[in-house]
């Protein structure tokens, strides 16, 4: 159940003695290889020496994406060259990508913390685990390769499409573990009644479910189609790739590998320090990192943190869900909404797919919200009455949870976009009328 349980179980104050020795090395570190660190706190007149305990972090700078993008493609960089072993780049899709380089010991560590992650989800040497993340600049399917063979198990890299023969490989060898964008898992789902193949033909038993926000009721409506359990794996490019948190069985947030990525939560607009239990953004500081360590890396990604030993006997701090991130956060008349919101009221309800589109509009200086869903093959008809009711009802249960009035419009099953990889369920055309206003 635990990969490395002298870390995963340590006692607190020991894991902060741990992290404060680690951020010691660490400022110094970046500040005699990275002419951006040493500038940063230079200008704030801070010193390495000022850095005595994980306690301190609080004095130094944050690192944003756009730090990563102004300084393209090695401006982070801190190791040299010849020990850079890796190099992965993120899916931007404007501007520069971000670039990240791993040394040797940095891809260890992190197959290291993909390791405790699978472990987590009852997976050992006598599993065969297929990666259902793209292989190549993603780290989705390395990341996850790498921790599978680091356990022992057998790996198959499936990578995305080829979804039939993918499917017919998990049941003719018993494959018993897979890792994927729930997106992913879903067209899984529907490709597997397409085939006419049972869940009971497949020996899945876990699924390590990341890359993008996904709800509790996307978890049981998976979970119900492939007869198999999903434990969520999060990481971001910029700090590792997957693997910097994952829930274990009691499902109540995701544990974090504090003794390589530091987590902090933040007021997104004062970037003060929040308490545990709060909601705000997710910071995080790489303590061990060699190839391109970052200092107070602010996610965008908004949830909160929870303390205490969790009843797995897990003593590293938690992070809730994602409730989105705050550059995804829908500001409509005024209201915040989250995607994730609108998806829960969906599943709630048994007519819906968990298939939609959000799109965000400006009429007249107004904010419009549409909100278009595909209905489950036995509720679909063409009979206005029945559509009608369909709108009605999922137009009431938004507007008692989002409090705002949304258009509802009801889609034939199949017909809304599949996405092998993380999916698109937001077009705001506000952005683009505004950008052409400027
Ligand atoms: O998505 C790394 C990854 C691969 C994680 C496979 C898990 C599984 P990026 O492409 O850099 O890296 O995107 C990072 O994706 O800041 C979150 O907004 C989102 N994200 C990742 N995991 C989760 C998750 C990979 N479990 C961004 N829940 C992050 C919600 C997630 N959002």
């Amino acid at each position: 159940m635990f990969w490395n349980r002298e870390i995963e179980c340590m006692p607190r104050e020991q894991m902060r003695q741990l992290q404060g020795q680690r951020l010691v090395a660490l400022v110094k570190y970046v500040y005699d290889h990275v002419p951006f660190y040493r500038k940063k706190m230079d200008d704030l007149g801070l010193q390495p020496g000022d850095i005595r305990s994980i306690d301190d972090i609080t004095k130094l700078p944050f690192t944003t994406k756009q730090d990563l993008r102004d300084n393209y493609p090695f401006g982070l960089q801190a190791a040299p060259a010849d020990r850079i072993v890796r190099i992965h780049a993120s899916s931007g899709t404007t501007g520069n990508p971000t670039i990240v380089g791993y040394t040797r010991k940095d891809i260890e560590v992190w197959a290291e913390c993909v390791s405790r992650c699978l472990t987590a989800a009852h997976m050992d040497k006598n599993d065969r685990f297929s990666v259902s993340y793209g292989y190549g600049l993603f780290t989705g399917g390395l990341g996850l390769h790498y921790g599978v063979e680091n356990i022992g198990a057998a790996v198959i890299p499936a990578s995305t499409g080829n979804t039939e023969k993918h499917l017919k490989l998990m049941r003719d060898l018993q494959i018993t573990g897979t890792a994927a964008t729930p997106s992913y898992m879903l067209y899984l789902a529907e490709t597997m009644d397409k085939l006419g193949i049972s869940k009971d033909e497949l020996a899945l038993k876990s699924a390590v479910c990341g890359a993008e926000p996904w709800t509790e009721e996307m978890r049981q409506e998976i979970q119900n189609r492939m007869g198999l359990k999903m434990y969520n794996i999060y990481g971001l490019s910029e700090v590792v790739g997957p693997g910097v948190s994952y829930e274990c069985d009691c499902q109540h947030g995701s544990h974090i590998c504090e003794d390589h990525y530091y987590p902090e939560i933040i007021n997104p607009y004062t970037l003060q320090p929040l308490p545990y239990g709060e909601s705000g953004e997710l910071v995080f500081t790489t303590l061990t990192k060699e190839g391109m360590p970052v200092l107070r890396y602010r996610t965008r990604d908004i949830c909160s943190l929870i303390d205490g030993t969790c009843e797995c006997g897990r003593t590293n701090i938690r992070m809730s869900n994602i409730l989105g991130r705050s550059d995804d956060m829908l500001i409509i008349r005024g209201i915040n909404v989250f995607p994730s919101q609108i998806e829960s009221v969906i599943l709630s309800l048994e007519e819906f797919e968990p298939r939609y589109m959000i799109v965000v509009d400006r009429v007249n200086n107004l904010d419009t919200i549409q909100v278009q869903v595909e209905v489950r093959k036995e509720f679909y008809s063409t009979d206005t009455v029945v559509e009608l009711s369909l709108k009605k009802k999922l137009a009431g249960k938004l507007q008692s949870v989002i409090a705002i009035k949304a258009d509802v419009k009801i889609m034939a099953p199949g017909s809304i976009e599949r996405y092998q990889g993380k999916s698109v369920r937001v077009i705001d055309n506000r952005q683009i009328k505004n950008k052409f206003v400027k």
